[in-house]
């Protein structure tokens, strides 16, 4: 280690994390490490390996500083974010724009100047008196084409702990690839006031584009805090158009079909539209829920998914519609309960399938019913974005391919957005450019509680993508449109919408037909069915639905 960084973290960095750290011989990280520490300013450094020893001494702390608090069921914890931290903060989220360089007018930006001064400002000491931990992950399989170094510095346990479930390990990559490209995440919860942010007037989520760097401050909503999550994918979709991939939103999924074939589909849905429930459904095997990386490999559209983990929506999950989740929500085992009601040890959320308690303790502390909030707002007994942070290992129906350093070969990419009254329930695109521009470019949907602000309003959502592109949308789109150009066979494209309603409001279509279109979707993949040319896209032939209806529901 360079002298000027061991001096930085002398007193601070001592006996086996030094070790572990001078083992990886890698100066851009002895300067990340060091830089953090004299901006933040924590009594001690913790650097994470990938053992389980260690994965042990997180869930630990994260009990012992209250951010987690153990349920009754063994394995189980709760944590809680702040009142005005229960989502990803858009307004405060900001690239950090070098002099001369423009994103366009769609995406939030600043000065990279001021920026940093800003947050590093708020990052001052943050960490005083507090652990700071240095934990190294891999996105993607490791040891695969698709793997990419990150590394979270952070003095929540919390974030560690769920990015523990969430993502795969990476000392041992650090150990291998030696010095090579990574991300970097520095966060802290800033002042706690009974374990949660107290500040949060002074959240800021900033991209430092310019070194694949991301701050992070005042907040510990897993959205805004944890790096590997939306942080990570924003700066993977610069990373990809400068090397010519892509990096999605996307769940991916093995749909099985006659004669034990398996067709993969990546499919992009808008937060609470669909995504997680679509990669669930009952007899289809789950990749994963959220994130894809897309790479042409010897001609074939291949994907990975980014993350080992769900950090779900909990809202309406129930035995009857979800039985494969609700098992691991009320077995023993890692779970962690973000902002859900807990009374006697239990945790509980609207549309679980019970009458929830009137009392507990929930987002806003000790709760009961009909407390008001500062405003004069009732506030509810649980949060519409609380969630449960859970390994992928955990479900019974994880598909065999999830962890393929290869990825798995890409039959279809699905596009869903939550419209009420425009998109049919399912059809296919004449091709792929149709595909790409009227069904993921063109993508609306209506604003749901993933994000903090009002909840109903259309708005454009591109690939539902748009809340984390961080290069223009013209250059996006094009990227999207130019991937199957390196193909042998190009994906078919789908769009679906669960979320049409008649004029008096009702439902047009049920929870479980998602279930068939998906099937439909399979069969076309296969040419297996004809479809009819309607006026947006291929549609299905009734007979094929109803011979579909009757089999899988
Ligand atoms: C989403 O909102 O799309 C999520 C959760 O997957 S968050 O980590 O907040 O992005
Ligand atoms: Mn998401």
């Amino acid at each position: 280690m360079k002298p000027k960084y061991a001096r930085a973290l002398r007193g601070r960095l001592e006996g086996r994390d030094k070790t572990r750290l001078e083992a990886l011989a890698n100066e851009r990280l002895d300067a990340f490490v060091a830089d953090a520490v004299q901006l933040c300013g924590p009594a001690v450094v913790r650097i994470l390996t990938d053992s389980e020893a260690d994965r042990r001494y997180i869930r630990r702390q994260a009990i012992e500083n209250g951010e987690e608090a153990p349920l009754a069921t063994p394995g189980h914890t709760v944590h809680f974010d702040g009142y005005q931290d229960q989502g990803r903060d858009k307004e405060v989220t900001r690239y950090l724009l070098p002099k001369g360089v423009n994103l366009g007018a769609n995406l939030n930006t600043m000065s990279r100047e001021r920026g940093l001064a800003e947050v590093r400002g708020f990052l001052e000491g943050a960490m005083r008196g507090r652990v700071m931990y240095v934990a190294p992950f891999c996105l993607g399989p490791t040891n695969s084409p698709f793997s990419l170094s990150c590394v979270q510095i952070t003095d929540s346990a919390y974030v560690v702990h769920s990015e523990h479930l969430l993502y795969r390990p990476g000392y041992a990559q650090f150990e291998r690839a030696g010095g090579g490209d990574f991300f970097r995440f520095l966060h802290s919860a800033g002042r706690l006031e009974d374990h949660v942010s107290a500040e949060p007037d002074k959240k800021r989520i900033y991209i430092d584009i310019d070194e694949d760097m991301v701050y992070s401050v005042n907040t510990q909503y897993g959205g805004n805090s944890m790096g590997l999550k939306k942080l990570a994918l924003r700066l993977a979709i610069r990373k990809a158009d400068r090397e010519g991939w892509l990096a999605e939103h996307m769940f991916v999924m093995g749909v099985h079909g006659p004669r034990r074939r398996v067709t993969y589909f990546a499919g992009a849905f808008p937060s609470a539209c669909g995504k997680t429930s679509t990669a669930m459904l009952p007899g289809e095997t789950i990749v994963g829920d959220d994130i894809a990386y897309l790479r042409a490999i010897d001609g074939q559209a291949r994907c990975a998914n980014v993350e080992a983990g769900i950090f779900g929506i909990i809202q309406d999950v129930k035995a009857a519609d979800d039985p494969v989740i609700c098992k691991v929500l009320t077995s023993p085992g890692e779970v962690i309960f973000s902002n859900v009601l807990v009374k006697d040890g239990r945790p509980y959320w609207l549309g679980m399938g019970r009458e929830l308690p009137t009392e507990g303790v929930n987002f806003s502390g000790p709760w009961h019913i009909g407390k008001i909030d500062k405003q004069g707002s009732e506030i509810p007994p649980v949060h519409k974005n609380a969630r449960y942070t859970i390994d992928l290992r955990s479900l019974g129906n994880v598909d065999a391919r999830f962890d393929d350093p290869q990825g798995v070969p890409v039959g279809g990419i699905i596009y869903g957005g939550r419209d009420s009254d425009t998109w049919v329930p399912v059809q296919e695109s004449f091709d792929w450019p149709h595909g790409i521009l009227t069904m993921g470019a063109a993508l609306e949907s209506e604003t749901t509680f993933a994000t903090l602000g009002q909840a109903g309003v259309r708005a454009f959502c591109l690939m539902s993508n748009l809340d984390f592109l961080a290069i223009p949308i013209g250059k996006y789109i094009s990227n999207n449109l130019n991937f199957a150009g390196g193909l042998k066979t190009v994906p078919r494209v789908f769009a679906v919408n669960y979320f049409q309603r008649a004029r008096d409001g009702k439902w047009l279509t049920g929870m479980r037909d998602k279930a068939v279109w998906i099937k439909w979707m399979e069969r076309r993949v296969h040419d297996d069915v004809e479809a009819i040319r309607g006026p947006t896209g291929w549609l299905p032939l009734l007979g094929d639905l109803e011979a579909l209806f009757r089999k899988v529901l």
